[in-house]
């Protein structure tokens, strides 16, 4: 649809960013709504008033309210968007290959794709190239202090090959993955919300012999999932849970207390028909300092280093709560009480009242009287979304419609009142599967925004051949009605998203020098008697070469380097401009190399310079005037 820009006049001559940055103004302003005031001859919007005028149009040059931090499924990549414009901002590589910024090919990366591998992946990867192709990035989320985002990290998860990644925030760089041990193919993914993260959960969803080496192969009875509490400071699995079924969809509560992840596949089964062939599966709740209370006293086994406790159905560290077939996402409610598992095969969505779990665990009362509503929505609900007024948003798969629906009228409900707790349905293109509003996961949910994400586009777009792109849809929910605002196609497969306030997430712009990211780059400079930045050199080592040099734009400090055709060759740059936005790169032709040498940092890359004959590098980042000159040639002598 055209955005346009409706009741609220802007004056031409002032941006919203400068009326928005006056912070004391805008405090003034608090609770106007949606009215524009004239305060000693300015005309001054409230920040409200982008949602409440009924426009999700950032004009040329204005910013956006919030950063969007988004999966991308199979691509494997981090991207981040502006929010509400739905602009791509960046793509930041996690799991993929980067063929722009070289990930997965510079020694920094490397490092960090492979530091994390158990022995055995190492092994299996010696002669596939040494790191993982691909990735399957589902859920990324970011670190909380006291139940909202701190902007420290995002952590996510790879399906594929059963990671879990973390993004510093500061420069919005992966910093590190983790294999999980024991576990297979990490799915869902949720950081605790209090006191801080603390653990991050991770479900393993696939159930696999364990050990998953031969000795057991065609035995499902045998096969088992995997709940993984990782250490986010230290990025270290700190236990995990045996359990039963599948482990599919985990959030945390706001007391630091519990963990619940969705469960389908009570069954034990391998395939299809078995998975779903009973009426009911289950709700997981894991009873934390139980379970650090068992890490302590030793009730658990070894598996890989990791203390792996049961918590099979009977455990006194987890209760099973039954809902119906095949549940799908977890959703805790801002209200830090209620906690949402929807149905997917079921047209309901169950609410988990974590007030009722202390004495659930101490069986005082049965699993299923932790639940206190359980609302019918429509067809194949997946996951929820709040606005921090009491109501929640579902998507709802099969229907093709978001349902907005309130929590306290379907307790209500449940508890035999004559009301319907469903308030507004929205027909959105075509099948979501996640959803998010704006701060909607933490206790700071605001209500302005909520994104759905959505599977199929159809016909939404002029046709790009049998491959479509998805489809997501920017609503606004400040108003009683939700009221579809943007469509925004992206690629494979925009699965889940965060939406944070701009104001707790502050990037640098340019790299701190002696930043950990080559803390390797500089030990060995240090060895060679280098400083980085400074000097130009080649060290010869054996047949081991490194070549020192720097960049301003538009020059390389070195216009040229020798080496013998089956060295091998480390070539470390340093990008001494100090200026915003002022990248280069290094891509050595005929060689597969590449690297982004961010403004002040340093990037290295290794290679065997077994080509012999004339090989040009240049700067890919278009960094200046002259950048098409921002080269030179490395000359390989034959053997
Ligand atoms: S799960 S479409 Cu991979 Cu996020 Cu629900
Ligand atoms: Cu440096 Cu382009």
């Amino acid at each position: 649809m055209t955005k346009k820009k409706t009741e609220n006049i802007e004056p031409d001559n002032i941006s919203r960013r400068e009326l928005l940055s006056n912070s004391t103004k805008v405090a003034a302003l608090a609770g106007v709504g949606g009215l524009a005031t004239v305060t000693g001859g300015t005309m001054l919007m409230p920040q409200s008033a982008q949602a409440a005028s009924g426009s999700s149009e950032v004009a040329p040059g204005d910013l956006d309210d919030y950063y969007g931090f988004w999966s991308s499924g199979q691509a494997g990549e981090l991207r981040i968007l502006g929010i509400p414009s739905m602009r791509e901002l960046m793509r930041v590589p996690v799991f993929n290959i980067c063929s722009a910024s070289g990930w997965g090919i510079t020694n920094e990366s490397r490092k960090i794709m492979t530091e994390g591998l158990l022995p055995e992946t190492k092994e299996f990867l010696k002669t596939r190239g040494g790191v993982y192709q691909n990735g399957d990035l589902h859920h990324p989320h970011m670190s909380f202090t006291d139940g909202t985002y701190d902007g420290r990290y995002l952590f996510m998860n790879d399906k594929a090959n059963t990671r879990v990644a973390r993004v510093r925030c500061d420069v919005m760089k992966c910093d590190k993955i983790i294999e999980i041990p024991n576990a297979s193919d990490i799915h869902g993914l949720r950081p605790q919300k209090y006191p801080r993260t603390g653990y991050v959960f991770a479900n393993g969803e696939h159930r696999v012999p364990l050990p998953n080496d031969g000795s057991i192969l065609d035995e499902p009875e045998k096969y088992h999932a995997i709940f993984s509490a990782i250490d986010g400071d230290k990025m270290e699995v700190a236990w995990q849970v045996m359990v039963d079924g599948n482990l599919d969809n985990v959030d945390a509560d706001y007391q630091g207390l519990y963990a619940i992840s969705s469960c389908y596949n009570s069954e034990g089964a391998v395939n299809l028909t078995g998975m779903t062939s009973s009426e009911q599966d289950w709700a997981v709740v894991f009873d934390i300092k139980a379970i650090e209370g068992a890490v302590k006293s030793g009730d658990y086994t070894m598996m890989k280093g990791v203390p792996v406790i049961d918590g099979r159905k009977g455990s006194k560290y987890t209760r099973y709560i039954p809902v119906s077939n095949s549940p799908h996402g977890v959703n805790t409610a801002p209200d830090g009480r209620h906690v949402m598992i929807n149905g997917k095969l079921s047209p309901t969505v169950t609410v988990i009242d974590v007030t009722r779990l202390p004495d659930l665990f101490k069986d005082k009362i049965k699993p299923r009287d932790a639940v206190v509503a359980e609302p019918e929505l429509g067809l194949g609900p997946l996951h929820t979304a709040f606005d921090g007024k009491g109501n929640a948003y579902t998507t709802l798969f099969l229907d093709s419609q978001a349902v907005k629906w309130n929590i306290q009228k379907a307790i209500d409900a449940y508890n035999g009142k004559n009301v319907n707790p469903i308030l507004d349905k929205l027909d959105v293109h075509y099948q979501p599967g996640h959803n998010h509003t704006s701060m909607g996961e933490t206790k700071e949910a605001d209500g302005k925004w909520l994104v759905s994400l959505n599977k199929f586009s159809k016909d939404r777009y002029i046709n790009v051949g049998p491959l479509k792109p998805e489809n997501e849809q920017l609503i606004d929910i400040t108003g009683d009605q939700m009221k579809l605002m943007h469509d925004g196609p992206t690629f494979a497969e925009p699965h889940d998203c965060i939406i944070v306030r701009t104001d707790r997430v502050n990037p640098d712009s340019i790299w701190t020098k002696g930043d950990r990211m080559w803390a390797d780059a500089s030990a060995q400079a240090a060895k060679d008697g280098i400083t980085l930045g400074e000097d130009s050199k080649i060290i010869r080592d054996g047949n081991k070469v490194r070549i020192y040099m720097y960049s301003v734009a538009p020059l390389f400090s070195m216009e040229k380097f020798t080496v013998k055709q089956g060295d091998e060759v480390t070539v470390i740059i340093s990008n001494n401009d100090q200026i915003d936005d002022l990248t280069h790169g290094f891509t050595l032709a005929n060689y597969g190399v590449v690297m982004e040498v961010g403004p002040q940092a340093t990037a290295s890359v290794t290679f065997k310079a077994d080509r012999a004959g004339v090989h040009w590098f240049y700067c890919q980042w278009f960094c200046h005037a002259l950048h098409m000159e921002m080269r030179g040639r490395m000359l390989v002598e034959p053997a």
